[in-house]
């Protein structure tokens, strides 16, 4: 690993190198500087498997941060209250590095002073995370969409998901598990209709496309401890989308009462304190570019996204455990059931969460 990260044009004397993070995608490092007080690396291994146009994802990454990094360093407002990620170049100046096995490397500055949350554990703490994603949505509203590469092609698009889903399931590779799933099965066909109505309106054009994240789980949010400053991370999945993408999974990831792959389904519900802070960190930001259309339909993104998730666990578990890193052999199973119950208990909601979004 020493030799990889020495491909980059990093210059530090390194103390150690360490796993870091609970991604399910990709391999992430901290790179610990002998010095304590110098700058340490965030090191990662991109899951060639996964993404299987690294150039593409890169040229992604670096068109973004440095727009980003144009428009903070213009403005001293800006400067202190936001960064964005800093790419180090190999020795050879690209923004990636492939080893002798074939393996995909890159290198960012570690941010100190900023933390991630798995979990949010309060309204206000969703609330600072989500005036981040908004800003950052924000920032790149005037930002040339079509540069850049649908680098998973069709990756938030419920209704390939379920064309997906629908094949595995007939395909019976695993029938112990298709016969364990008929109650998920039937609860993911029961609200197919209704969660593929953004989808459409996406296709037919009432919703257009902007530069989205697509991975605005929680903790792709950097914020100081005083929450005075914020940075998003994990910028793999920028490319166009629509807003609800972003908006969804934050609001997925920031008011579940539990984590992702809470066992326990009695505990799953949304926390309607935490989805309010959340919708006004988000909307306080960023109402102001965004459409009639896009408002209207928003309440169902929150929804939309633990469904896709669900939809994906599933489709993953019934396929073999074949995309996520699992650490047991239910633990697709148990994403999805949660996921799925999430996205019952949101749908319970809707009307408590479109009037929460209207009053913003
Ligand atoms: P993954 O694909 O594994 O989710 P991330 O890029 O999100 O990879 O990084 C994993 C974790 O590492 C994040 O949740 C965050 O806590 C931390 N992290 C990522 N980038 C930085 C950074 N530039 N500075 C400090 N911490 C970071
Ligand atoms: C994956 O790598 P990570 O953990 O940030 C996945 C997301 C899912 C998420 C669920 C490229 O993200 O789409 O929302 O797991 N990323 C990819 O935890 O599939
Ligand atoms: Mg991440």
């Amino acid at each position: 690993m020493k030799q990889v990260f020495d491909a980059f044009t990093a210059n530090i004397q390194v103390e150690s190198i360490e796993p870091f993070g609970g991604g399910l995608i990709n391999d992430t490092f901290r790179v610990r500087n002998q010095n304590p007080e110098g700058v340490d690396f965030l090191l990662q291994r991109i899951n060639h498997q996964v993404f299987k146009d690294v150039s593409g994802l890169m040229h992604n990454m670096e068109l973004v941060t440095q727009f980003l990094n144009e428009k903070i360093s213009s403005s001293v407002a800006l400067q202190d209250t936001c960064q964005t990620l800093k790419i180090i170049p190999t020795s050879s100046g690209l923004s990636y590095f492939q080893d002798e096995n074939g393996s995909f490397w890159r290198v960012v500055k570690f941010l100190k002073g900023y933390r991630s949350y798995d979990y949010v554990e309060s309204a206000e703490q969703a609330y600072q995370g989500a005036r981040a994603f908004g800003q950052f949505a924000l920032l790149l509203d005037d930002f040339p969409v079509q540069d850049l590469k649908e680098t998973i092609p069709s990756f938030h698009d419920i209704i390939k998901r379920l064309t997906t889903f629908n094949e595995v399931v007939s395909s019976n590779k695993n029938p112990d598990r298709v016969s364990a799933c008929r109650e998920e099965i039937r609860f993911v066909n029961d609200v197919a209709d209704q969660m593929s109505q953004i989808e459409r309106s996406r296709r037919s054009g009432v919703i257009k496309d902007r530069v989205t994240h697509n991975d605005t789980k929680f903790n792709n949010v950097l914020l100081k401890e005083d929450f005075s400053s914020h940075c998003v991370i994990d910028l793999d999945t920028v490319m166009p989308g629509v807003i609800h993408y972003d908006f969804g999974d934050g609001v997925r990831t920031s008011t579940s009462t539990t984590e992702e792959d809470e066992k326990d389904l009695g505990l799953v519900d949304i926390d309607i304190e935490k989805f309010n802070g959340f919708a006004q960190g988000y909307l306080e930001v960023l109402k102001p570019v965004l459409t009639v259309q896009e408002l209207e339909s928003l309440a169902l993104s929150g929804p939309l996204l633990a469904y896709i998730m669900g939809v994906r666990f599933l489709t993953d578990y019934l396929a073999g455990d074949v995309y996520y890193k699992i650490k047991h052999e239910t633990h697709n199973l148990d994403r999805a059931r949660c996921q799925l119950r999430l996205t019952r208990h949101m749908l319970d909601r809707l009307s408590d969460m479109a009037a929460i979004i209207k009053a913003v």
